[in-house]
């Protein structure tokens, strides 16, 4: 194992994950790959619904002009993340929280499988596929409860009409949200950038706010993306192998100690 871990963590990285105090991690969707959830692209492809690209189903402008199609591909991907897990990557990143002074994890997965592994206060830049929010009155549901499968919910407060709480293409962010991310990029001296093809904004910003702020930037993604090259190191590899390795590797050093 040791011979392995060295290859693939430098001496640099596990030096500064042993004593560093504030660390950000960014996510994707390749850490979730490993659960089984589909990336969006990648591999040279790009997700499809029902002959749509997912931008198209996945934007503001379907959901003003087709509500229930909108709907009927969010049920459809609640079915699936309902039976999925957390893999070993969603696990370390869990872990981490508790190894460092400030933790912060930022991630544009709308999965909750992040949650499901046990991470705490996380920065949900694109919000999540479990709850549902009312147009009328802006209340939120939690659709993990309800049997919702089908149709369009209507809020338990007012009656209204309601929509996936998640961010489309087009929509603004929630407010404060990507402000607060970049606040803890601005000081982290570790920032990860895990599973993300690094081409939506402003999620993709995160990483270069923390280069910029001087902080050591580790990406972690099987393929080179748009990021790589603002990145001191990019780990080609799975998160699910490549992220317990970072951690165990420490762990080996600092046994030495
Ligand atoms: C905004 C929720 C201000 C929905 C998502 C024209 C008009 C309007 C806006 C724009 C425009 N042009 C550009 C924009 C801005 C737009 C944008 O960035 N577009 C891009 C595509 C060019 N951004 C927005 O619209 C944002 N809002 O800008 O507001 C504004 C408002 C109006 C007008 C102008 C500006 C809102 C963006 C949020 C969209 N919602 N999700 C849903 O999930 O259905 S984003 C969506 O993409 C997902 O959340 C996803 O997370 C995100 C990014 O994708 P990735 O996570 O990176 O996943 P991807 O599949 O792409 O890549 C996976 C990676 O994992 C790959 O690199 C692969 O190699 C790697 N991988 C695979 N296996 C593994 C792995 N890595 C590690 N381990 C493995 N095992
Ligand atoms: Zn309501």
């Amino acid at each position: 194992m040791q011979a392995a871990t060295k290859s693939v963590v430098s001496e640099e990285l596990r030096a500064r994950f042993a004593r560093a105090k504030n660390v950000v991690v960014l996510t994707g969707a390749g850490v979730s790959a490993e659960s089984g959830v589909p990336t969006f692209r990648g591999a040279g492809k790009t997700a499809v619904w029902k002959g749509m690209p997912f931008d198209v189903i996945s934007s503001g402008a379907k959901l003003d002009r087709d509500l229930p199609a909108v709907w009927e591909w969010f049920n459809y991907r609640r079915g699936v993340l309902r039976t999925l897990k957390p893999n070993p990557a969603h696990e370390a990143i869990a872990r981490w929280q508790d190894r460092f002074e400030r933790f912060t994890l930022v991630t544009q997965n709308v999965d909750g499988l992040h949650h499901a592994a046990g991470s705490r206060n996380v920065i949900e830049l694109h919000g999540s596929v479990w709850r549902a929010r009312c147009l009328t009155c802006n209340s939120r549901s939690d659709l993990r409860a309800s049997e919702v499968v089908a149709g369009v919910p209507s809020c338990l407060d007012c009656g209204g009409v309601m929509r996936p709480d998640v961010v489309l293409f087009g929509e603004m962010l929630p407010r404060g949200v990507f402000e607060q991310a970049a606040m803890w990029a601005e000081s982290c001296d570790l920032c990860f950038v895990v599973g993300t093809s690094a081409v939506v904004y402003p999620a993709a910003a995160i990483p270069e706010i923390a280069r910029a702020a001087g902080a050591y930037v580790i990406e972690v993604n099987p393929e080179r993306t748009p990021l790589s090259n603002i990145c001191d190191e990019t780990l080609m590899g799975k998160a699910g192998e490549i992220l317990p390795l970072i951690e165990c590797t420490v762990v080996i050093e600092n046994s030495k100690d």
